[in-house]
């Protein structure tokens, strides 16, 4: 990968490195299809649980987005509200005040930008910017006119599972039988997104781990990541730093912080590209760089 020099863009004040030369939307095809992807989680937000107001400065998170890219990361996801359960609520235009520099900035780089928003005026204005990709945890909740952007704008779309939001999620993990229950409610999203004109293959499926789901139908979820990755869709998967990482570290008596779980984060993900995920969405980027290139080795006499 070469750094080149070039004048600086967007609204920071030092000259943004160009990561890949050529159109933005290229960027999106010329991501590797033989291993699992990379997304690289930048967080532009005041209290998300693990990096909350580390990178609320413009410039910081900007920076932050090149060294993800520096350390492997295929995509970046840039979100400017936290999903944490009890997290607040951000009024849609400081969301988007938040993101969307950052977002035309690493797009300029030549990076490949994903924005997770669950917000339509957020993705429009994100999508013009260039980004090349919506992550959208609204789950079941997602607002009316996103179906109808996706379709229109034509880009790819992630569609997570989720039941409530932030504030009352963890009060609706009650399910008969978590995958099969899980399955059907992403199903029926998907056919609602479908008929509003997005192409199946426009969309990314995700089980939303930690998303109105215990510990136990975490694990359940993940033990059927072959499952979900055979839905006709490709899968991304969520568990970085997550609680039910720290739990299990913590049962064994082990340190369990969020910053003490990225090995355990890392185990998460060579597990989930040998079931099969097309992208895992971590913090710390080169452990699982190096992961998905084991996952892939694995079986194939070495060769990642
Ligand atoms: N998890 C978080 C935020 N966004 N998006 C998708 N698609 N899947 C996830 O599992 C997911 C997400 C919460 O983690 P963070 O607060 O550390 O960003």
């Amino acid at each position: 990968m070469s750094l080149a020099a070039t004048p600086g863009t967007g609204p920071n004040t030092f000259p943004i490195p160009v990561i890949r030369k050529r159109p933005a939307r290229a960027a999106w095809a010329e991501l590797p299809q033989d291993r699992t992807l990379v997304m690289g989680i930048l967080n532009v937000t005041a209290d998300s649980f693990s990096d909350g107001g580390r990178y609320l400065n413009v410039d910081d998170a900007i920076n932050h987005g090149l060294e993800l890219v520096r350390a492997g990361a295929d995509i970046i996801d840039v979100g400017g509200e936290s999903t944490r359960p009890g997290a607040d609520f951000v009024p849609q235009e400081e969301e988007l005040a938040r993101v969307l520099p950052v977002v035309t900035a690493l797009v300029a780089t030549g990076a490949v930008v994903s924005v997770d928003t669950t917000h339509v005026e957020t993705a429009r204005a994100c999508i013009k910017a260039g980004a090349h990709l919506i992550n959208d945890v609204s789950g079941l909740t997602h607002e009316p006119g996103m179906p109808e952007l996706i379709a229109e704008t034509g880009v790819p779309y992630v569609l997570m599972h989720r039941r409530g939001d932030q504030q009352s999620m963890d009060s609706l993990a009650d399910y008969a039988d978590t995958v099969a229950d899980v399955t059907a409610e992403l199903l029926q999203l998907r056919d609602r997104f479908v008929s509003a004109g997005v192409k199946p293959e426009q969309i990314i499926l995700d089980p939303g781990v930690g998303f109105a789901k215990n510990a136990a139908q975490n694990w359940e979820l993940l033990g059927a990541t072959e499952h979900f990755a055979s839905l006709g869709h490709r899968l991304l998967v969520g568990t970085s730093r997550k609680r039910f990482l720290g739990s299990l570290l913590q049962d064994q008596g082990l340190p369990s912080d969020p910053l003490d779980r990225d090995a355990a984060t890392a185990a998460t993900t060579a597990l989930g590209a040998r079931a099969g995920a097309w992208a895992v969405r971590v913090h710390d980027v080169a452990a699982s760089r190096d992961a998905v290139r084991v996952a892939s080795a694995w079986g194939q006499g070495g060769k990642a």
